[in-house]
């Protein structure tokens, strides 16, 4: 397979030449080529098969162990305007960043095979979707690329059809994290990155695609490219909420896309559409419409098990890759909080030893396709995206942050999200649990300048009544023994309920300094067994605690200068006004 698209042809032939592979393979996404890629792994040792009895089709894979992660500190955007990147990114002029990768990539597939992987991001017939092409030298990249988008013939159809993709190009390198760079060029639409296999560094589908280049061309075009699960909710009567929830990395948003009612809520159903982005768009009737631009789930495994998210626990046990997970004595996958099972080998190979930390990597992940999802929703097809009720913000917060609240309109809602703060999580390679600002939870992901997306996002609210309404949540509060306030997983729903019932003009709230909070009796609590002073905590605003985290909210929004749109400014003068009087 080669293409009849000359800009294609081109790039994939000057790639060659710099990286100087063996051999180029053009995907077609068949089953026959991931088998024989499979193989081909198991063989090499890049892929062992896992116990085929208990989990047919599952391999492990194991990183190199200084490659687990995302890499905030290596990650680029380069625009020819520094102030363009903003604060919120680190920045190289283009010319610099081509460079400094492009000598890295001189000769590196030498003895490899350059893959060559067309690809489509959101349902292949959806006017909102987006193609793009990833060459790579990493075929564990191909096989979780089939899992992840739409790839292979189809996608180059449409590629060539266009003439309009995004051009990936990623080399593991040497996995020297001193030669390892994610540089993103969203004026050229292009990607390059270098010296890492793993997950959001080397998937360039998602993360350097779907929303750091999307975020970009979101802006200009009028659309939103954003970190949010998309999840539909069905009541007893058969009414359907949809729903999309930017949480930062490991804060939540897969469980909840797939989560399965409590016990007490007998009728109610989950329907999944996505679990980490959604691209929006306003139809022409004003109503904001979400598309899943991906196709399968790179997902957290530890913490996953039969209690927490049955779904995920069940779609996991079959045609999985899981990477940087333990394994048992008879070779099936193993992770924290899994509940049965003992561990014998941890994620690097090793005897298990509790003396050297948790058996399967904090961040290990497991790739599969969204179809083995029970909650899979068929709209996750449909060209035209579905309806979105409710934008709902959260963070990790052990203190403050209650555990839901409305804002007031759509542009309190913007600073609502741009005041998100959360606890740094395994997700990037870094110190974990510190508080840091994730405005949306785009702090990794925003290709552009923040105080240009704030103003992107308020251009929306001219047509404020058609618009979703905003809520923030915290399923991660803790006592003083850091336990968890709320049961979470499940009894979410009960929060969401609460929400969609908020967007019927049915459910009750007090308004507060910071906005409108359900009172402790408007959240359903039959079956749970939590003690009322627990509600009141959760759903109680400490005056003092928030006057504190408003003045550093105004000291981050303003560390972006001029650029800073005033409706943000006033709105966070509203919210200290509010909380002056509030005594
Ligand atoms: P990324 O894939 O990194 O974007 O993460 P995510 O936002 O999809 O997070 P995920 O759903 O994978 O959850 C991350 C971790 O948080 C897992 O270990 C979960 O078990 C845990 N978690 C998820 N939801 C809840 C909840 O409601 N309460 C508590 N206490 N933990 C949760
Ligand atoms: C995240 O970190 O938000 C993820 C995992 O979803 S990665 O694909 O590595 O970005
Ligand atoms: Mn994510």
């Amino acid at each position: 397979m080669t293409t009849t698209l000359s800009e294609l042809q081109e790039w994939v032939d000057s790639v060659a030449a710099r990286t100087q592979p063996d051999n180029i393979h053009w995907c077609d996404g068949g089953e026959a080529e991931n088998q024989s890629l499979i193989e081909a792994m198991c063989e090499s040792g890049v892929l062992s098969p896992l116990n085929q009895e208990k989990f047919p089709d599952c391999y492990l894979h194991l990183s190199d162990p200084s490659d687990v992660a995302r890499v905030e500190h290596l990650t680029f955007v380069c625009t020819s305007n520094q102030d363009d990147a903003g604060p919120n990114n680190n920045w190289m002029a283009p010319a610099d960043a081509h460079e400094k990768i492009d000598a890295l990539f001189d000769g590196a597939m030498k003895g490899r095979t350059m893959y060559v992987i067309p690809y489509c991001m959101g349902p292949i017939k959806s006017p909102y979707a987006r193609l793009g092409v990833e060459i790579t030298d990493s075929p564990y990249v191909v096989v979780n690329m089939r899992l992840m988008t739409r790839m292979g013939a189809d996608a180059l159809k449409r590629i060539e059809k266009e003439g309009v993709f995004v051009k990936g190009l990623h080399s593991t390198g040497d996995l020297d994290p001193e030669r390892r760079f994610i540089m993103h060029f969203p004026e050229e639409l292009s990607i390059k990155s270098i010296g890492s296999g793993y997950g959001g560094n080397a998937l360039l589908g998602k993360k350097c695609h779907a929303l750091r280049i999307a975020s970009y061309q979101a802006r200009t075009e009028g659309w939103l490219a954003e970190h949010m699960l998309i999840v539909g909710i069905e009541n007893p009567h058969g009414e359907v909420h949809y729903v999309a929830c930017a949480f930062p990395s490991a804060c939540g948003k897969t469980n909840l896309a797939m989560l399965i009612p409590p016990e007490s809520h007998k009728g109610w159903r989950i329907w999944t559409l996505g679990d980490d982005i959604a691209w929006l768009h306003k139809d022409e009737g004003g109503k904001l419409r979400a598309i899943n631009p991906e196709a399968g789930y790179f997902g957290v495994v530890p913490g996953t098990n039969e209690k927490t998210n049955k779904n995920a626990y069940d779609m996991i046990h079959g045609e999985t890759i899981f990477t940087n997970v333990a394994t048992t004595e008879d070779n099936e996958p193993w992770w924290e909080d899994k509940k049965t099972g003992e561990p014998s080998t941890d994620w690097q190979g090793r005897d298990y030893d509790p003396e050297s930390g948790p058996a399967a990597h904090p961040n290990s992940r497991f790739t599969v396709s969204a179809t083995r999802n029970k909650s899979y929703s068929l709209l996750a097809d449909a060209p035209e995206g579905v309806p979105i009720s409710a934008i709902v913000f959260g963070g990790r917060r052990k203190e403050l942050a209650p555990l839901v609240y409305e804002a007031k309109d759509w542009n309190h809602g913007v600073l609502v999200g741009a005041s998100v703060a959360s606890e740094t999580t395994a997700a990037n390679i870094g110190e974990v649990g510190v508080v840091r600002r994730d405005p949306m939870a785009m702090k990794p992901f925003c290709g552009y300048n923040f105080a240009d997306y704030w103003s992107h996002w308020l251009t929306f609210a001219d047509n404020e009544r058609r618009l979703p309404r905003i809520f923030h949540v915290n399923w991660f509060r803790q006592d003083n023994d850091g336990k968890f306030l709320w049961p979470g997983f499940g009894e979410n729903l009960r929060v969401l309920r609460w929400i969609m019932e908020r967007c019927e003009d049915r459910a009750e709230a007090r308004e507060t300094p910071i906005g409108f909070l359900p009172k402790p009796s408007d959240i359903d609590t039959s079956g749970l067994d939590i003690a009322d002073e627990t509600m009141d905590a959760l759903l109680s605003v400490n005056v003092e605690q928030w006057r504190e985290e408003m003045d550093s909210v105004g000291e981050y929004l303003e560390s972006y200068g001029d650029r800073l749109p005033e409706i943000l400014r006033q709105e966070h003068a509203a919210i200290v006004e509010n909380l002056k009087k509030a005594g």
